[in-house]
């Protein structure tokens, strides 16, 4: 069977499903879609997802879109090698990493974006709620850094789902800092974060699977 990969460059969820395809060592046809083009919403995309929305994956007969679901058919489909650990436990502890990384860090840093990368460079910054994602930002990322603990990896030793979920959003995070110097965390971004960011990119995996628009 053929899979092939819709993908869009920047989208945290898809960068999530292409670090995990590259784990596993799949082979996949890669389809970047381009956000600001109508390829979203052309019939062809909205029959693989009816939402117009990237990631989506057509494997065989299957077509598949929601990136945890495209994860979890990845892991049960193509179990080895895992990306979730191998005792219950950690299967748990990682999946209840990931789904955190969606329902409380990406909302935060989608409107950290909304707020800046998402404006054009004329318009006007709203401070006030740019203050207030960074205060709700870094409550958040305490969440993680306990969750990290001692860990070079939020699975452990290896990296798991929980860093492909994580990772693709705290780099989002970052970005701000790259291209807005003025409206991202700076000097009150975690160490341990600028550690693990560092440790994620060295991988080839990460490396791989760049944004291409950031590059
Ligand atoms: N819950 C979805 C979210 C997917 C999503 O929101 N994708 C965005 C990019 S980050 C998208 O394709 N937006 C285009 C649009 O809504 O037109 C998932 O996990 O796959």
């Amino acid at each position: 069977m053929a899979i092939t990969f819709y993908y869009g460059s920047g989208s945290p969820f898809a960068w999530k499903v292409w670090l995990v395809l590259e784990h596993k060592g799949l082979t996949y046809d890669f389809k970047r879609l381009q956000f600001d083009k109508t390829e979203l919403k052309s019939d062809a995309f909205l029959a693989i997802n009816p939402r117009g929305k990237v990631p989506a994956l057509v494997d065989g007969d299957l077509a598949l879109y929601e990136s945890a679901a495209i994860v979890e058919y990845l892991e049960e489909r193509y179990p080895e090698p895992t990306i979730l650990g191998t005792d219950l436990e950690t299967r748990a502890r990682t999946r209840r990493i990931a789904v955190e990384a969606e329902a409380y860090l990406q909302p935060l840093q989608r409107e950290l974006f909304t707020h800046t990368l998402f404006k054009s460079a004329s318009d006007a910054r709203d401070l006030e709620a740019i203050a207030r994602c960074h205060n709700a930002l870094l409550a958040e990322l305490a969440h993680f850094e306990r969750a990290l603990g001692e860990g070079r990896y939020f699975g452990g030793l290896t990296p798991s789902l929980a860093d492909f979920a994580v990772f693709p959003v705290l780099r989002g995070v970052r970005r701000v800092d790259d291209r807005e110097p003025a409206n991202g965390l700076g000097d009150a971004m975690p160490a341990w974060v600028r550690a693990y960011l560092a440790r994620m990119e060295s991988l080839a995996m990460v490396q791989k699977t760049w944004p291409p628009h950031w590059r």
